[in-house]
């Protein structure tokens, strides 16, 4: 049976790092694509030169050329310009939503049968435009944020609990900006509530209260207060590592239930938006949407955070996208 082929647009920085994962992990035969002349190929290059080291045998390329990614099995998209300190998401949207418009149309051109999974920033919105563009079924296309997100939260949390993250299931819904929606009530370590060993940690269930609001706020701005340590761009190995996380469930059909920027009709009282909110990834991508039962503010802040993307959804369909 021949290797699966994963074409990843956009060799940048989380391109880089989604070629080696993939790499390593064998998920498939990678073609790097980016507009910037040899640096795919010196990328792919330099990352299939270690595959003895590494002990993968899967093909790695670079290219130019939308023909390459031709009939790609998963399409991982980061082609746009990240964040810089002081600049939000949403400031990305016309300069993102152009280069995804391009984007779109060379998947759509070369790889029609592709579940592809977008990465570039606004993320709601370019996983919408994406769609738009391609045309392509909404459980083949979907966005990766919030695994990205739930991993930073379980990782504070453990941190904060001293035990290890394997334990630790931490959701965050909604979209990929400050609006998300950390999922406190569900947070758990092996079951245990997070609330209820933080009351136990500290005594007193006001500081718990508070200890947890921080780990919240940190989840929410996590992604500012790397770009204010890099000074130049965003995070590239935790999105990266996330994204891998979907396709691998996707092409392995391992029907892992994660956090995915998916299309909704109906479920969260959402009907005609990509939205983030738990959903089992398998073979035939965004397979089923997990509704969850919420209390009122959590489902005034889902709320909230929905708002916020349909605004955004506008802004784009007001620039012309
Ligand atoms: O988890 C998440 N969803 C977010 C995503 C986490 C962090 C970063 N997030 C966003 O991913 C970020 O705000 C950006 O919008 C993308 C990519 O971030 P990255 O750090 O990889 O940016 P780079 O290093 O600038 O890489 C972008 C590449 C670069 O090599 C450009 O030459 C290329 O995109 N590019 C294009 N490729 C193809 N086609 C076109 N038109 C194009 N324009 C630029």
């Amino acid at each position: 049976m021949a290797r699966k082929k994963i074409a990843l647009i956009g060799g940048g920085q989380i391109g880089g790092v989604l070629a080696q994962l993939a790499a390593q992990k064998e998920l498939g035969d990678i073609i790097l694509f980016d507009i910037v002349e040899d640096m795919p190929q010196g990328k792919t290059l330099d990352i299939a030169e270690a595959s003895r080291v590494d002990g993968f045998d899967v093909k790695l390329n670079g290219t130019n050329s939308y023909e390459d990614i031709k009939d790609a099995d998963v399409v991982i998209v980061t082609a746009g310009l990240p964040r810089k300190p002081g600049m939000s998401r949403d400031d990305l949207l016309t300069t993102n939503a152009k280069i995804m418009k391009s984007v779109a149309e060379g998947v759509r051109d070369n790889a029609p049968n592709a579940f592809c999974i977008i990465i570039s920033n606004p993320l709601d919105a370019m996983v919408t435009l994406f769609q738009k563009v391609t045309g392509f079924p909404h459980e083949k296309v979907m966005g990766q944020a919030g695994v990205l997100d739930s991993s930073r939260f379980s990782t504070f949390i453990a941190w904060e609990l001293g035990v290890s993250v394997k334990d630790v299931n931490a959701m965050v819904l909604g979209g990929h900006g400050d609006t998300m929606v950390p999922l406190v009530r569900y947070a758990n370590v092996n079951g245990v509530p997070v609330m209820e060993m933080l009351e136990r940690k500290y005594g007193d269930t006001n500081i718990a209260k508070e200890v947890m609001d921080a780990m919240v706020q940190r989840t929410k701005l996590a992604g500012g207060e790397v770009v204010k340590l890099l000074k130049t761009g965003s995070a590239f190995y935790s999105p990266a590592s996330s994204a891998i996380a979907m396709a691998k469930s996707i092409l392995r059909d391992e029907k892992r239930v994660l956090p995915t920027c998916a299309y909704l009709k109906g479920e969260f009282n959402v009907d005609g938006y990509y939205v983030g909110v738990p959903a089992v990834l398998g073979e035939n991508g965004v397979e089923r949407i997990i509704e969850l039962s919420l209390n009122a503010e959590e489902q005034s802040q889902l709320d909230n955070s929905i708002t916020a993307v349909k605004g955004l959804v506008v802004d784009m369909d007001r620039l012309g996208f």
